[in-house]
């Protein structure tokens, strides 16, 4: 069973903070990005604002320029990392799949990810 973290502080929070550790990949003025302890595909990587933002359902306008910071900062990762191809994944509340309440898209790759068709 996934354990679900409500709390202000995260486990992300505290990565932001280096109070607990994280294989850190990227890091700009409003993002970090990190890989994911367990991962989903053969690449899976966290990007997440250093702002707090629990989720995506909550950003109000005044969330337009961290949104747009957390697009950008996939596109430098996947950059970086040389990446041919993606998703990017966000979840949203728990009926949505989320378990860690601090804003993050997932970018999963190093496969041939299926399509919705
Ligand atoms: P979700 O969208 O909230 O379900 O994603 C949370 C992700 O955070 C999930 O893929 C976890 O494996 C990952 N994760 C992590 O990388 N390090 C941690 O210490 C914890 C969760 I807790």
């Amino acid at each position: 069973m996934r354990s679900i973290c409500y709390s202000f502080s995260t486990i992300f929070d505290k990565i932001i903070k280096r109070q607990i550790p994280a294989k850190i990949i990227y890091e700009d003025k409003h993002c970090l990005a990190f890989e994911d302890i367990n991962p989903k595909a053969k690449i899976h990587v966290l990007v997440i604002p250093k702002e707090h933002l629990d989720r995506l359902s909550n950003a109000t306008e005044q969330h337009i320029n961290l949104l747009g910071n957390l697009m950008y900062a996939v596109n430098r990762v996947g950059r970086q990392l040389q990446l041919e191809g993606y998703r990017v994944v966000i979840n949203d509340g728990q009926k949505g799949g989320q378990t860690v309440f601090h804003l993050h898209a997932h970018i999963l790759s190093g496969e041939n990810l299926p399509g919705f068709e």
